[in-house]
């Protein structure tokens, strides 16, 4: 089992001035995105501050964003929760909104066994008829799924295939190699095409909020054997998320776009405004690069 695309940004979620979730945020950042030529939406993940919302929240985001984009984007549930209870009722309601995919994080907080990682990806799969994406990202979840037992879990034909938010692109080689009919989506932006020269079937990032357009881009570059083009692009992004590591990743990516009045609100606390320096980068960057 395929989904549709391959450029996916991990979408942000709106909010207000007093943090409460904006629903009508939501379809002007998805017209944005869109307009870039990005396939799809990776809907309630770390981009989308999902931990720091509760569930009902999370399943409000996911029912507006699928009224406003089932019928012209893939659409990728993240359902991934500290409890297996929390993600089954995530994977029901992107079941019955027009997803097309669910993906999840290893249960977080508490460090649980293997076998019990493994059961929670089973009762995601049995939630609903979606295909399942693991979320591997050991930098924010706290779980490093090591290569065999990610290739045992993806024994399972309902789990087609993986996020793969990591720097080591050694790892995953190997599981593209050993794995040849699952997906992988590289989340890491600013090694996207170092990824992309590897072999990946898409991206789904942070930055293609912004410049979704730059992924789609390396992708057919590289697919066109324009490593000069790939790189010049690959640049613009490293650029950018030079300036963002500064800013905070989501406080500066919602600054740019509140910029080009795209109104997504701030982050919700504690995630704090960037500083006035490293906002006035990013002020340049996107005036230089964005507004006509
Ligand atoms: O998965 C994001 N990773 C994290 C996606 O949030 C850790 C990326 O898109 C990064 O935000 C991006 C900038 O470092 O690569």
């Amino acid at each position: 089992m395929k989904i549709t695309g391959s450029i996916f940004a991990a979408m942000l979620t709106p909010f207000d001035q007093n943090e409460e979730i904006s629903t009508k945020g939501i379809a002007p950042l998805i017209d944005y995105i869109l307009s870039k030529g990005v396939d799809g939406l990776y809907v309630g993940g770390s981009s989308g501050e999902a931990m720091l919302q509760s569930c009902e929240e999370r399943s409000l985001v996911l029912k507006e964003v699928a009224k406003h984009a089932a019928d012209k984007s893939s659409l990728i549930a993240h359902v991934g929760a500290a409890s297996t209870k929390e993600a089954v009722a995530l994977t029901k309601i992107a079941g019955s909104n027009g997803y097309h995919a669910v993906s999840a994080v290893p249960p977080f907080y508490y460090k649980h066994a293997f076998d019990d990682i493994a059961d929670y990806y089973k009762a995601i799969a049995d939630a609903s008829n979606l295909p399942l994406i693991i979320y591997n990202i050991p930098a924010l979840s706290g779980t490093d799924i090591p290569t065999e037992k990610l290739q045992q879990l993806m024994e399972d034909d309902r789990i087609i295939g993986v996020k793969f938010t990591a720097p080591d692109l050694f790892q995953f080689a190997q599981l593209r190699k050993s794995l040849p009919s699952k997906s992988f989506y590289f989340g890491t932006d600013e090694m996207f095409l170092a990824a992309s020269a590897t072999g990946t079937d898409g991206g789904i990032g942070s930055t293609y909020n912004l410049i979704g357009d730059v992924y789609v881009g390396i992708q057919a570059a590289v697919k066109n054997g324009d490593m000069q083009l790939a790189r010049n692009l690959q640049q613009k992004s490293n650029t950018l998320v030079e300036i963002l590591l500064e800013t905070g990743v989501l406080p500066g990516l919602k600054h740019a776009l509140n910029r080009l009045d795209i109104p997504v609100g701030p982050c919700r606390r504690p995630f704090s405004k960037p500083s006035a320096q490293a906002i006035a980068k990013l002020n340049q960057w996107v005036d230089n690069n964005l507004t006509n």
